[in-house]
Order: C-alpha cells, then sequence, then structure tokens
C-alpha cells in the first residue's frame, strides 16, 4: 500500500490518513508529491483521480478522498479499531469527522496549517468566531462523556480528522478552553504526530498560498 501525500508542513488532508495508518501499525510506503514548484499541480493531476493529495493506492485500487480513505483502511483492518467499538460512538464519530471534512471553512481558510510558523494573533477573531463556538461544542461534548484523552476514549479516525485544527490553533495561537487544550495536546504527544511534525520540520519548501501574508492579502 502507498500514501500519495504533499508536504508535511502544509498538507492538512494528507496528515490524516497518514496519522491513521502510522498510529495503528499498518505498513505503508508514502510518496510525496509536493505543492510547489514547477508543474506541481500538472505533477498531481497526472498521478491522481481528482488532482488531490492524499490518494492511497492498494495493488490496483486507487482510493482518493481523505474520508474514503479512512474508511477504506478500517474495512480492510477491522481489528485495529480505527473507529470506535461501540456503534452509537462509531455514529457520533463518523459525524465528527463529516463535519470537519464539509465544514470548518472559516478557520481552514482563515488559518492554513503550517507546521514551522508561529503567527499568534495574526488571524481575526471574528472572522471565525462561528466555527470556533461549533468547535468548542462539538468537541466538548465528546471529551465530556469521553473515557480517555480523545473524543471517544482511545486515539481513533475522529481524532485524525481533527489533528490538523490542533496545529493551526497552536500556529495562530487561537484562544481555546483548557479542555480543548489538553485534547490537542494530547494528540501532539501521540507518537505518530510527533514523526510527522519531526519530517515537516526538516522541508525547506515554501508553498506561498498557505503562507499567511499571502492568504491575508488576497481575502477580501
Ligand atoms: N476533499 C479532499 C481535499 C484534498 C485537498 O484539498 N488536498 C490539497 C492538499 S492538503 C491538495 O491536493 N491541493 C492541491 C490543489 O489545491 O490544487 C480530501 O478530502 O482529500
Amino acid at each position: 500500500m502507498k500514501l500519495l501525500l504533499g508536504n508535511k508542513n502544509y498538507s492538512s488532508w494528507s496528515l490524516r490518513p497518514w496519522l491513521v495508518l502510522k498510529h495503528f501499525d499498518i505498513e505503508f510506503e508514502e510518496e510525496m508529491l509536493l505543492l510547489n514548484g514547477e508543474n506541481w499541480k500538472q505533477k498531481i493531476v497526472d498521478r491522481t483521480p481528482f488532482g488531490f493529495v492524499p490518494v492511497l493506492e492498494d495493488g490496483e485500487l486507487v482510493v482518493g478522498e481523505t474520508l474514503a480513505i479512512i474508511e477504506y483502511l478500517a474495512e480492510k483492518f477491522p481489528d485495529k479499531n480505527i473507529w470506535p467499538n461501540d456503534i452509537n460512538e462509531r455514529a457520533m464519530a463518523r459525524v465528527a469527522a463529516s463535519k470537519m471534512h464539509a465544514g470548518f471553512s472559516a478557520l481552514r481558510n482563515a488559518a492554513p496549517m503550517n507546521l514551522r510558523a508561529s503567527y499568534p494573533g495574526r488571524i481575526s477573531q471574528k472572522e471565525i468566531s462561528h466555527d470556533m463556538e461549533v468547535l468548542e461544542k462539538l468537541l466538548c461534548t465528546h471529551l465530556d462523556n469521553s473515557k480517555g484523552d480523545f473524543l471517544f476514549g482511545n486515539f481513533c479516525a475522529a481524532d485524525a480528522m481533527f489533528a490538523p485544527v490542533a496545529v493551526r490553533i497552536k500556529t495562530y495561537e487561537i484562544p481555546v478552553s483548557n479542555q480543548l487544550r489538553e485534547y490537542f495536546a494530547a494528540i501532539f504527544a501521540l507518537k505518530a504526530f510527533d514523526e510527522w511534525h519531526r519530517d515537516a520540520l526538516k522541508e525547506s519548501w515554501i508553498v506561498e498560498e498557505d503562507e499567511i501574508d499571502f492568504v491575508q492579502a488576497n481575502t477580501d
């Protein structure tokens, strides 16, 4: 199995299935398709079904779209408990993951994932206040009922979906409740996250479109 992924410093969507693969100890290779450099877009278009990373290749099978990749892994490795065991928790974990996949666009647009950067105070709270309210409510409801450090006890696919949010909150020092801060600390403490982080810090490529100066100069 091979995961095609983007630059680790910036590619929030790639981080999600990569964390699932690593954390659950699934053997895989990885190949980076750069989100910068000459002809980068064409190179990704040539290798992927929709012109986006991540993509999982398993023999002849090519799976695009983050959530579909995670679902495929959960079906292929049922003993790994990539989703929670309990049917109700599994449903709620999928709701949270779907909310992340389809929503939080104000936060995602205003605060691109950029692991190496530190830009406290650069994000307008007003712009992201609705997303932050929804985020606090959604995650804290699950954390209140959780028997562990993660949304549904042990780390699961839903937590992987929120890992890039944890990075964004840290990079831009966006204020959050203590409960969320502790939750994000649990994500940062994962061995798999640490490995991704260390890889990201070794990269020197700049993706200008994901740098805050560019983002803020190009938004109304
Ligand atoms: N809906 C896709 C989104 C993937 C996505 O936006 N990936 C970014 C990298 S994080 C990408 O490939 N960007 C290339 C581009 O914007 O042309 C998924 O869930 O995997």
